[in-house]
C-alpha cells in the first residue's frame, strides 16, 4: 500500500491553516496518522522519536488555534519539529529527513516559511520569541501572537532565566509552553526539576485548590483595618494554594498543568492563552 493512501488526511493537507476548521475527532485522526509516519520512519533510521511522539497533539492544537503564517512559533532546540514539518507542507518529502539533500531534522527556513530560524541550541527559544515580540511591537504588529515551546530539559538553562527576567520586566505579551515530559536526554535532575514535579498535583488536589480559590474570590471584604488584614490573608491563602507561583512571581500568568495529549483540553487552554 502507498504511504499516502495510509494517511488520507495528512497527505491531502495543503496548509496548516486547514487544521483550524477540523473537529477534535478529525485532529485525533491526524494525530494517529502522524504517529504512523513517525513509526514507519523509525524502521529505517534513528532520530529524535520520543520527543516527536510526545508533541503530536500539542503541535496540532497549536496550529489549530494560532495561524503561524503570521503568528510566530519557535520550537526550542528544534529536534521535536517533525509533526510541525508534516502539517506545514512537507509530508511528501518526509521520508528524506536526515539524509543528504533531504529535509533537516531541525527547523530550516529554506524549507518552509513556517520555520523561522535554523536552531539546535537548547534553551534559545524564550529569548528568541522575546526578540520577535519586540520586533513585531516596534513595527506595530501587535496582533501577531508569539509562542515558544520549550522542554523541561532545556528550561533550566541560564539563558532561559535571562529571557524570563526580560519578559517579566517588559510585561511582554507572549506565550511560553513548557512541555514537561520528565526527560532531558536522560531523566532530568535538579531544583527546577523538583519544582516541576511538585506542580504535578493529583486531580483531587487540583480540583480542591481551584474550588478553594473560587470561594476565596467571592468572600466579601468589609471595613478598614479589618479589610486590609483580610485582604492580606486572602492573598496569602491563595498564593499558598496556587500552582506555578514561581512563574507568576516572574510576571507570567500560569495555566496548568495540562494533559499534553488531550486535544480538546489543549485547544481550550491555548485559545484562553491566545485571548488574554
Ligand atoms: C546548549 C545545548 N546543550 C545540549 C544540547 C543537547 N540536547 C539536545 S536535546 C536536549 C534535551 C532536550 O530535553 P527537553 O528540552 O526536555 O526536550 P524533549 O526532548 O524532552 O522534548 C539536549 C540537552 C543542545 N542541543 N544544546
Amino acid at each position: 500500500m502507498q504511504l499516502a493512501a495510509m494517511h488520507p488526511l495528512l497527505s491531502q493537507l495543503e496548509s496548516a491553516s486547514e487544521l483550524h476548521g477540523m473537529t477534535n475527532a478529525e485532529l485525533g485522526r491526524v494525530a494517529d496518522e502522524i504517529r504512523d509516519v513517525l513509526c514507519n520512519l523509525l524502521e529505517e533510521r534513528t532520530a529524535h522519536f520520543a520527543s516527536n511522539l510526545g508533541v503530536v497533539e500539542l503541535c496540532l492544537a497549536l496550529h489549530s488555534v494560532f495561524d503561524f503564517r503570521t503568528d510566530r512559533l519557535i520550537w526550542d532546540t528544534g529536534h521535536q519539529i517533525y509533526p510541525h514539518k508534516l502539517v506545514t507542507g512537507r509530508y511528501h518529502q518526509f521520508k528524506s529527513i536526515r539524509t543528504k539533500g533531504g529535509l533537516m531534522g531541525y527547523p530550516n527556513p529554506v524549507e518552509s516559511p513556517y520555520d523561522l530560524f535554523m536552531t539546535g541550541h537548547a534553551g534559545s527559544s524564550v529569548s528568541t520569541i522575546s526578540g520577535l515580540r519586540s520586533g513585531d511591537d516596534l513595527l506595530g504588529q501587535h496582533s501577531r501572537k508569539s509562542v515558544a515551546v520549550i522542554g523541561d530539559g532545556a528550561f533550566p538553562s541560564g539563558i532561559v532565566f535571562e529571557a524570563l527576567n526580560n519578559i517579566g520586566g517588559m510585561k511582554q505579551d507572549l506565550l511560553v509552553v513548557l512541555n514537561d515530559n520528565k526527560m532531558s536526554i536522560c531523566p532530568r535532575v535538579g531544583g527546577v526539576a523538583s519544582y516541576l514535579d511538585r506542580l504535578r498535583t493529583s486531580p483531587f488536589y487540583s480540583g480542591l485548590k481551584n474550588e478553594v480559590v473560587r470561594v476565596l474570590e467571592n468572600v466579601p471584604l468589609l471595613g478598614d483595618p479589618v479589610e486590609r488584614f483580610l485582604a492580606q490573608l486572602k492573598e496569602g491563602v491563595k498564593a499558598g494554594l496556587h500552582g506555578g507561583m514561581m512563574f507568576e512571581d516572574l510576571g507570567f500568568r500560569y495555566l496548568g498543568p495540562i494533559d499534553g495529549h488531550n486535544i480538546p483540553v489543549l485547544r481550550k487552554y491555548l485559545t484562553m492563552a491566545a485571548n488574554t
